[in-house]
């Protein structure tokens, strides 16, 4: 074909207006707000990527199947559409629906896990993380070296390193792992994609211990469609058959639907096991509800059934995919350190390099993100050592993009504010923690400036 643009493959059909600020309203609003992003309301953002959960615009299909929501507590139709949907893509036995995915996570190693217990994963994101370690099981990040390497350019950086899997299985025997979880895309590092080569690797050494494998399914779309344009044999299967094929070796999976169940709420359980299926379901009424809603509105369930098949069109993929490395690729070009290759959610500024006079203590991620908020009203979100402390290997800023939300003119216009802060990256300094949570802590941390130089002083 001659024409190369690849466009927005959709139509506005409702607008939302957003708010232009000034530079000092800006900086008076991060100092009240402790330099934490999250404590700014988004009255006050003017392009919000501090994540791609539940942010999405709903399409016609999506608005109209809510018309056909059934709120019976019991029972609903839009319950089964919902598990229907499920399983025609994740294929697993029992669909348990829950408010979002932590509630999946929660409910999972509550039934699951017991203290001393060790949960491996490629890399737990921070609600994985939190729930794992709440319930008295250690969460172990069993990433590929590769990961670690933010400029290092690789198809499958998302992948588990299956050589550290099996030392470790083999280290605190498989009875203390009672399962293993892989993360697609890998979001703490960079939004990379799990080959089907790797998932099938990882599920070899758990069958070989009979410890069940568990998918974190919230990005699966994406990653179904990084395996068809990297993965040798697969460039002439659709995202949906690959995604199949995903789940197909694994036992269970715990979904976020607010990502690529392209809906503003919701998530699920899914498992094989029925003795399982059944502890989680009596867990499930104690604090979501009935088993047939879960903790939504019959009207989310409709809208996340008719999400998840939309997330897997090509069409859309095509331009998701591409329209978030189009901000990558623009900010690499001019210098700017990110995450190679661009992720599919989102784009990844590697701040350690960004800011290297800032040291990781100082919170280089959550200094740069507070600049490019005053900069130009933009909204990210830290990925580092506020979000993961001693866990942290990177200090990264994320900017996830919202599905079918901006057009190229607004990401335009977000290069051009990261590249005036990349320009001005020398005078920016490094910030002191003054108040914390003790999980989780990223949502509610607050924060003041460190003095201007010198840094540190001359005497203790
Ligand atoms: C994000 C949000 C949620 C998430 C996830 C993976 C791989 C489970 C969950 C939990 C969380 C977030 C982070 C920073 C700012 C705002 C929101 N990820 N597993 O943006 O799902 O949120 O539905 O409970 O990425 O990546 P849920």
């Amino acid at each position: 074909m001659a024409i190369k643009t690849i466009i927005e493959p959709f139509r506005i059909k409702s607008v939302e207006p957003i708010r232009q600020t000034t530079r000092e309203e800006r900086r008076r609003l991060l100092e009240a707000a402790g330099y934490n992003l999250f404590l700014i309301p988004s009255t006050d953002i003017l392009i919000d990527l501090l994540t791609d959960s539940g942010t999405g615009a709903m399409s016609t299909e999506q608005w109209a199947a809510m018309m056909r929501g059934d709120e019976s507590y019991a029972g609903s139709p839009s319950f089964t559409r919902f598990r229907d949907s499920v399983q025609a893509i994740f294929g697993f036995k029992h669909v348990i629906p829950t408010h979002q995915g932590r509630a999946a996570e929660r409910i999972l190693f509550s039934v699951m896990c017991k203290k001393g217990d060790v949960v491996p994963n490629n890399t737990h994101f921070d609600t994985t993380r939190a729930n794992c370690e709440f319930v008295g099981a250690e969460a172990v990040d069993l990433p590929v070296p590769e990961a670690s390497q933010p400029s290092l350019v690789h198809p499958f950086k998302g992948n588990m390193d299956t050589a550290k899997l099996a030392q470790l299985i083999e280290r605190v025997g498989a009875k203390r792992v009672p399962l293993v979880m892989l993360t697609v895309t890998n979001n703490s590092g960079g939004g990379q994609p799990v080959s089907m080569a790797n998932i099938r690797a990882v599920k070899e050494i758990c069958a070989r211990h009979a410890i069940p494998l568990y998918i974190d399914a919230c990005r699966f779309a994406e990653n179904s469609y990084f395996i068809k344009q990297r993965e040798p044999g697969y460039a002439g299967k659709t995202p949906r058959a690959i995604a199949q094929e995903m789940f197909r070796h694994a036992d269970g999976c715990t979904m976020s639907a607010k990502k690529d169940g392209m809906a503003n709420i919701g998530g699920f359980l899914c498992t094989n096991d029925d003795a399982v299926a059944q502890h989680e379901r009596d867990l499930l009424i104690l604090t979501e509800g009935f088993p047939t809603y879960g903790g939504l509105a019959g009207r989310d369930l409709e809208a996340i059934a008719v999400g998840l098949n939309e997330a897997l069109e090509e069409d859309y993929l095509n331009y998701r995919i591409v329209s978030t490395a189009y901000l990558g690729d623009h900010i690499a070009k001019e210098g700017v350190p990110i995450v190679q290759p661009p992720g599919g959610h989102a784009i990844y500024i590697d701040a350690r390099a960004f800011l290297p006079h800032v040291a990781p203590t100082e919170f280089p991620g959550v200094a740069l993100a507070g600049e490019l908020y005053v900069e130009g009203g933009i909204r990210s979100v830290e990925i580092g050592t506020l979000m993961f402390g001693e866990h942290a290997t990177m200090d990264l800023v994320r900017l996830a993009i919202p599905r079918r939300v901006y057009t190229q003119s607004h990401i335009d216009y977000v290069i051009e504010v990261i590249l005036e802060v990349w320009k001005r990256r020398e005078a920016i300094r490094g910030l002191v923690l003054t108040h914390q949570a003790p999980f989780l802590r990223h949502f509610t941390a607050r924060f003041r400036p460190l003095a201007m130089a010198p840094a540190r002083p001359a005497t203790p």
